[in-house]
């Protein structure tokens, strides 16, 4: 598909408007075009020229540079952007922490050509004392590094799973397998993936092989075997697909899901037992008599465990709740009943509120919070107090014609960096819901930036906090917060925390989003969606709150309006005068 070839270039160009200083807004433009064609739930190529226009986010000036692209392989503009300033360049700037200033004077005085320099000459102390770089800059390079590194060896989750559920289609059509699953971390659903594992039983295991190493997106074919293949495919991941007997798919499935750390307690607790595990099924010790593996189910029913979802096999606990009969009943993507964070033309986003009603309304949504920018966000044309009111009056119209679902007004409000807010009460009182988040200043002081989000939740109008640590996953490092501090003001005050499902946040992550829980804090499952079709990463934010073992009752937006309107922070304005705490 070329909409991830788009894409690439789309941010490349954006990369050197940026180091060119060019103007913001269009750097934006770029990127979020870039985000959005690679979302695009169809073939860019499948797209007739004159709809181009209707891509969120696509004026026609982008949908003209798309067309050129498709018809003649090149984009004359972008040729000309790419013979204005070296590669190398580019290269430095991919360093998260490697501002474009910083990027062309590297260049520029010390001639710096590549990361392998850059490290060396940060880790040497090389940086210190040219114009604006100080020891702290130098920490920071070293730090970006290392995030970059490992996001080139582990994906996001978002990036993989698409990849891999189209190779299992396509296994499904034309390779003669009978079972054919997702094993390994992506199965997990982990929120970074090394490869894809893929587990299948077939009649004709050779043929099967044939067929996978065939696939179109093939790039070079590691090894291909009766029982094993792998491939690495164009974007550069390696897939194994795996052919097992039907009588121990089970037990393959538990061990090629993994994890690791899970599977040994597992063989542990079998040998305790007077039992073997492995991937071909649970056995007597005695005698050998094989007892199970077949299913899935019988390794775990045998050891005398309920049945242990994916999501939670990491050896965190599973196996002793498990035993117990304790294990939680995981939220499912079906139980959410809305979506609480939402752009719309507004600001940022791409879409009219009766587009975003409806894609909400076919996902069987009752509700939807608008929660476009705050006027400090100019980059993403955030809203004055004037504008947020007259939203507020056109949202009010709209619901009184809508029937069975309703449009909650809501501010995703910029937290200053010093810890002001972007609307003063007098306006937020206005609102349905107060979604606040930072957007700058993402490296001061632990003290700082933990000040800053704590008195955002002591204000009395803010319901939730957005994308709360800022991670980027193989870009930007989560903030550094004073976790425990966030998360006991949140329970104190009732803020709700943010799983943003964005493939490329999943912010919180698992191990935050149980701490949470633990303190006490009540979590949403946001999408942030900027056009319609992102309404659907919801399923991504769903996992991140299975592994952090949440279930229906700890998340806000399972409930339905009312209840959700009473649970949401300021629960004063919609109660009845006289507060009852109960
Ligand atoms: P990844 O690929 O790093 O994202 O994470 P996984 O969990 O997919 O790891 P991977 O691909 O190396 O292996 C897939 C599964 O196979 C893993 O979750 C558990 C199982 N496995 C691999 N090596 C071993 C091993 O040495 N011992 C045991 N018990 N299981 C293993
Ligand atoms: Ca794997
Ligand atoms: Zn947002």
């Amino acid at each position: 598909m070329k909409n991830q070839e788009i894409a690439r270039i789309f941010n490349e160009i954006a990369d050197r408007l940026e180091i060119k200083g060019e103007n913001l807004f269009r750097i934006r433009a770029y990127r979020r075009a870039a985000l959005n064609v690679e979302g695009l739930p169809k073939n860019i190529e499948d797209v007739p020229e004159k709809e181009l226009v209707k891509v969120p986010g696509i004026g026609r000036d982008l949908a003209g540079k798309i067309h050129e692209y498709l018809t003649s392989g090149k984009i004359q503009a972008y040729e000309e952007l790419k013979n204005e300033m070296p590669k190398e360049l580019l290269t430095l700037l991919s360093v998260p922490s490697l501002g474009p200033k910083t990027a062309k004077l590297l260049y520029d005085t010390l001639h710096v050509e590549s990361l392998d320099e850059l490290e060396r000459l940060a880790s040497e102390h090389k940086l210190a004392g040219l114009p604006g770089i100080k020891e702290k800059t130098e920490e920071n390079i070293l730090k970006g590094l290392a995030t970059l590194k490992r996001g080139k060896e582990r994906r996001p989750l978002g990036r993989v799973l698409p990849l891999a559920e189209d190779i299992l289609g396509y296994l499904r059509k034309h390779a003669p397998v009978n079972n054919i699953d997702i094993a390994g971390s992506l199965r997990r659903r982990k929120d970074t993936i090394k490869d894809i594992d893929l587990l299948a039983t077939s009649d004709r295991p050779a043929e099967a092989m044939k067929v996978f190493t065939r696939h179109p997106e093939v790039k070079e074919i590691l090894a291909q075997g009766p029982t094993k293949s792998s491939i690495i495919i164009n974007a550069d991941l390696q897939v194994d697909l795996r052919v097992v007997p039907r009588e121990s798919y089970g037990a393959a499935l538990v061990y090629f899901t993994g994890s690791k750390a899970h599977n040994i307690r597992l063989r542990e607790m079998a040998i305790r037992m007077g039992m073997k595990i492995n991937e071909y099924g649970i056995s007597r010790e005695s005698d050998n008599r094989k007892l199970g593996g077949e299913r899935e189910d019988d390794i775990y029913r045998i050891l005398g465990l309920s049945y242990i979802p994916p999501e939670l096999r990491e050896d965190l606990g599973e196996i002793e709740a498990a035993a117990e009969g304790d294990l939680p009943h995981l939220v499912m993507p079906g139980d959410l009943k809305g979506d609480l964070h939402v752009h719309s033309k507004w600001s940022d986003g791409g879409n009219t509120f009766e587009q975003l009603v409806e894609a909400a309304r076919e996902l069987g949504y009752s509700y939807i919070a608008i929660t476009d920018h705050s006027r400090g966000l100019a980059v993403a044309h955030g809203l004055t107090v004037e504008r947020l009111m007259e939203q507020k009056r056109e949202i009010q119209a709209l619901n009184k014609k809508l029937r069975g679902f309703r449009i909650l007004h809501g501010t995703e409000m910029d937290i200053r960096s010093d810890g002001r807010l972007d609307f003063p009460d007098s306006a937020l009182r206005e609102l349905d819901i107060v979604v606040a988040s930072l957007h700058s200043g993402f490296r001061q002081s632990v003290q700082q930036l933990t000040y800053r989000m704590v008195s955002a939740m002591k204000n009395p109008y803010v319901s939730i906090v957005a994308h709360p640590t800022g991670r980027l996953i193989g870009e930007r490092d989560a903030y550094e917060l004073d976790m425990d501090e966030i998360f006991r003001v949140a329970g104190e005050t009732g803020t709700a925390l943010e799983i943003n499902a964005s493939p490329f946040r999943l912010d919180l992550n698992d191990i935050s989003v149980r701490r949470a829980k633990e303190m006490g804090v009540a979590i949403v499952i946001s999408t942030d969606t900027h056009a319609t079709d992102q309404f659907g990463l919801m399923d991504y934010g769903v996992s991140v709150a299975r592994r952090g073992w949440l279930e229906k009752k700890d998340i806000l937006n399972t409930l339905p309006t009312d209840l959700l309107l009473k649970k949401l922070k300021p629960q004063s304005r919609r109660q009845a005068p006289a507060q009852s705490h109960r």
